[in-house]
């Protein structure tokens, strides 16, 4: 493409940009009108449109005026949060009209800093870069960081460019620091990443086990739902905090960080030693369980009694709710997947579902709970992990079909896995890696292990950073910043935790020449010189067409959905919905409800190993275990977003804070409120001492969303997903010493 046509495309883009809003209310602007829910304001019009946080995937009923969204409601008849939303979600227009977001594109001029540049510039600029890092150093020295934030559609056209348009192998997302472990569980149980439940499941349990997730935190309206159970449940939380989550369960295993899986291969010797099993399920539609029961023989209740520090009677009467319960279900979040030993842990879990026959029916499943509002999008579409459509890049019979339908060569399919994010990092130390672009996620401040990561970020020839922010850590290293459209200017789809696909749209203009992901990437295929191959992909609703033919035959088929207003039609619908599946509005299914799993024979398999060490132990001059994890509902992740709500500011703490039992404050004459120290073999970090019982004893916890938090993690990996263990790290707190000032601590 020569410059002026570029400078053309770029021109209509931001025209098309700025002209009318979101389809339905160019299509349809009577259907969204006043009705059906009492409005706090009267709109122009109002459209529903899905969350951009978590993967809850609630429903936001959004109210446009002139033109613009002034406010919003959550959307009273949607089966996902019945007219209900957390704080994130009621405030979820402020973040987009932030000071600080990214109005032009940034090049880093010879001075160091970073200056606005125009559209064409910035795309010349990209594409010379990477061409010349491609040249001389080959396709695998060019890498992409993408994101479980963005719609299907974009990171779907991201991948696709990346490896098929400009010949990259190496590309991967926060899914990994996040869903990854998740991800292989799955693939290895059942066949297919394939979580199994849908809400309603919350609601039908008499038993739910809830390990390493502080739902009331971090999905607090799936936890509306399980305050909806009208059958009395025994909620089992697992963790070794008393969360809130903890708080309102009736029962709360305080188990040693990182001991979950003795905990559950002892409770599944229980469950086989007292004949509490599902025999006729396990024997219809499972492989390895007797090499399982073999294996988790030795782990006693002694033994595991005195691995976790849980009392014997604590650890039975676990096993014996599992057994008494008719639909029981296990739920896991971040306390699973970024473990050590985080797929077998996951499975571990998944075992106690199969050997209890509690999968597939009402109130049951081994049930992974997702993160970002589009992680299980990632999962399935970003090209990263897994081709398109849950597809393998190392199977010829996958390339080529994906070839097919896209109309390319099957050559330009990459026949080997990405790297991971921390294998791409490696890549960049050991000079193998010279280009990086990052997509909608934070790695200076979210990686494991910080002062490696602005060592590392550093040293790259060219690193392009493309965000709604232009102040965030990461873009502080940039040579280049793209300005892109967040949620709420943009149109597309999210995939939740249920599997539920659903609709965002674009309700408000973005600011200055800020553009849709979606058309940056248009933008650089055609300078790049393979817009050719990517003719089709004109639209999201477009792409959404193309990559729902590629799913067909797959477990996560949707070839069902013909367009985007299906999916406004029936309020989001979960996936599979294979051609000619008819699927009523606002229903809530499962998967394996006919006890087939994925793999070849229908079975699901028992997959265990042994525990393994915890890489970093504690000793006498870092005695405390770090956790780390979410804060409060109000704070998300780097605070890029929420940190722009005064209200949601004002929710949360603004100022770090470490949560430490009473027992050391005093030992360590630590007053409520007072500034300590917090310091690992690796970096440290003040904050306000936390003095509370919900921490026990050697342990302190610190939430994620504060940059200097990832100075203090130990860079551990599960071997299986490559997820950081970012729940566990020898800490020593202390107060501040004479002369010891905060700011040369933070320095
Ligand atoms: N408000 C808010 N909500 C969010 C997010 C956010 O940033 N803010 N982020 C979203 C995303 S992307 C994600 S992934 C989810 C995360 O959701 P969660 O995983 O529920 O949140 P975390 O606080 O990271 O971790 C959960 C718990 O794991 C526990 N834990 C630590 N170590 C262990 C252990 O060894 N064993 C056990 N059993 N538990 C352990 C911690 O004490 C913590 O309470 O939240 C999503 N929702
Ligand atoms: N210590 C510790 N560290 C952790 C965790 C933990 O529990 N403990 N949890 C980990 C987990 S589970 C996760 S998911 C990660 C999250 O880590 P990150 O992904 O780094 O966190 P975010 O702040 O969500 O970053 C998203 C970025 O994308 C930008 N953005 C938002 N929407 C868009 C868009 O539409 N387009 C573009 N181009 N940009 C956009 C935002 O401004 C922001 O800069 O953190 C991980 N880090
Ligand atoms: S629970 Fe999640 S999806 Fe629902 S409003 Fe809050 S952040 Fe949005
Ligand atoms: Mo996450």
């Amino acid at each position: 493409m020569s410059l002026a046509d570029l400078k053309r495309r770029i021109g209509e883009l931001v025209h098309q940009r700025d002209g009318a809003l979101t389809r339905d209310l160019e299509r349809e602007p009577g259907k969204f009108g006043l009705g059906q829910v009492p409005r706090r304001l009267l709109p122009d019009a109002v459209t529903s449109v899905i969350c951009g946080f978590c993967s809850t995937g609630c429903s936001l009923d959004v109210h446009v005026r002139n033109g613009k969204a002034v406010n919003l409601s959550p959307t009273a008849d949607h089966s996902v949060n019945f007219g209900t939303a957390c704080p994130k979600g009621w405030e979820a227009l402020v973040p987009l009209c932030a000071p600080d977001r990214a109005t032009t594109p940034l090049l880093r001029s010879a001075g160091g800093n970073l200056e606005p540049v125009a559209w064409d510039t910035a795309i010349e600029t990209f594409v010379s870069r990477f061409k010349a890092i491609k040249r001389k150093y080959g396709d695998e020295a060019m890498a992409f960081l993408g994101t479980g934030q963005m719609p299907t559609e974009e990171l779907a056209l991201l991948g696709a460019l990346a490896k098929f348009g400009m010949g990259m192998v190496h590309g991967d997302g926060n899914t990994r620091q996040c869903m990854a472990t998740a991800v292989v569980a799955y693939k290895q149980s059942f066949g297919f990443d394939a979580p199994p439940y849908t809400y309603a499941d919350f609601e039908e349990s008499d038993v739910l086990v809830f390990v390493g997730a502080n739902p009331c935190v971090a999905h607090p309206i799936m936890w509306g739902r399980v305050g909806k159970n009208p059958h009395d449940p025994a909620i089992v939380v697992v963790d070794p905090r008393r969360t809130e989550t903890a708080m309102a369960a009736t029962d709360h295993l305080a188990l040693r960080p990182k001991s979950d899986l003795s905990l559950c291969y002892g409770v599944a010797s229980l469950l086989v030693q007292r004949g509490w099993i599902d025999r006729p399920f396990i024997d219809a539609h499972t492989t390895g369980f007797e090499q399982f029961a073999a294996h988790v023989a030795p782990f006693t209740l002694d033994r595991v009694a005195e691995v976790t520090g849980l009392a014997p009677e604590a650890i039975e009467r676990f096993a014996e709710q599992i057994h008494r319960g008719k639909r029981v279900s296990f739920w896991w979040t971040m306390g699973v997947n970024q473990s050590h030993e985080g797929v077998r842990l996951a499975q571990a879990l998944i075992n106690l579902a199969l050997m209890t026959g509690n999968i597939g029916r009402p109130g049951t499943g081994a049930n992974s709970i997702t993160g970002q509002c589009n992680a299980m999008g990632s999962r399935l579409f970003a090209n990263t992990t897994s081709l398109l459509g849950g597809h393998d890049f190392t199977r010829a019979d996958h390339r080529e079909k994906v070839a097919s339908q896209l109309g390319i060569a099957p050559a330009r399919i990459p026949a080997k896995n990405s790297l991971a994010y921390d294998q791409i990092l490696e890549g960049i130390v050991r000079g193998k890696i010279h280009g990086l672009w990052i997509v909608a996620t934070n790695s200076a401040h979210s990686w494991i292990n910080q002062a490696d990561v602005h060592d590392i970020l550093g040293r790259l020839d060219f690193l392009v950073v493309q965000d709604m922010y232009s102040t965030t850590e990461t873009a502080q290293h940039a040579h280049l910043v793209l300005p892109a459209a967040g949620w709420g200017e943009k149109d597309g789809t999210f995939i939740n935790s249920e599997r539920r696909i659903g609709l965002i749209k674009r309700v408000a203009p973005a600011p200055g020449q800020a553009l849709a992901d979606f058309y940056i990437f248009k933008l650089i295929a055609e300078a790049w010189g393979c817009g050719e191959m990517f003719r089709p992909w004109s639209s999201p609703e477009e792409v959404f067409r193309i990559l729902a033919s590629l799913t067909r035959g797959q477990p996560c088929d949707i070839t069902g959905l013909l367009g985007y207003d299906d999916l406004e039609a029936l309020r989001g619908v979960q996936w599979p919905v294979p051609e000619g599946t008819t699927v009523a509005a606002r229903s809530e299914r499962r998967l394996f409800e006919d006890g087939r799993f994925f793999h070849p024979d229908g079975r699901a398999r028992f997959v265990f190993g042994d525990p393994q060490r915890v890489p970093e132990v504690t000793d006498a001059k870092f005695p405390f275990t770090l956790l780390t994890g979410r804060g409060s509902s109000s704070q998300w992740h780097t605070l890029t977003r929420t940190g722009k709500s005064a209200v949601l500011d004002k929710l949360g703490a603004r100022e770090p804070y470490v949560e430490i039992n009473p027992v050391d404050a005093a030992a360590l004459r630590i007053a409520p409120g007072q500034r300590v120290v917090v310091e690992s073999r690796r970096g440290r970090m003040t904050a306000r001492a936390f003095v509370t019982h919900s921490i026990q004893p050697t342990q302190v916890f610190v939430p994620m969303h504060y940059a200097r938090t990832n100075q203090l993690t130990f860079p551990a990996f599960d071997p299986e997903s490559r997820q950081p263990a970012y729940k566990a790290c020898a800490v020593d707190v202390r107060p501040l010493r004479d002369g010891e000032r905060a700011e040369d601590i933070d320095a």
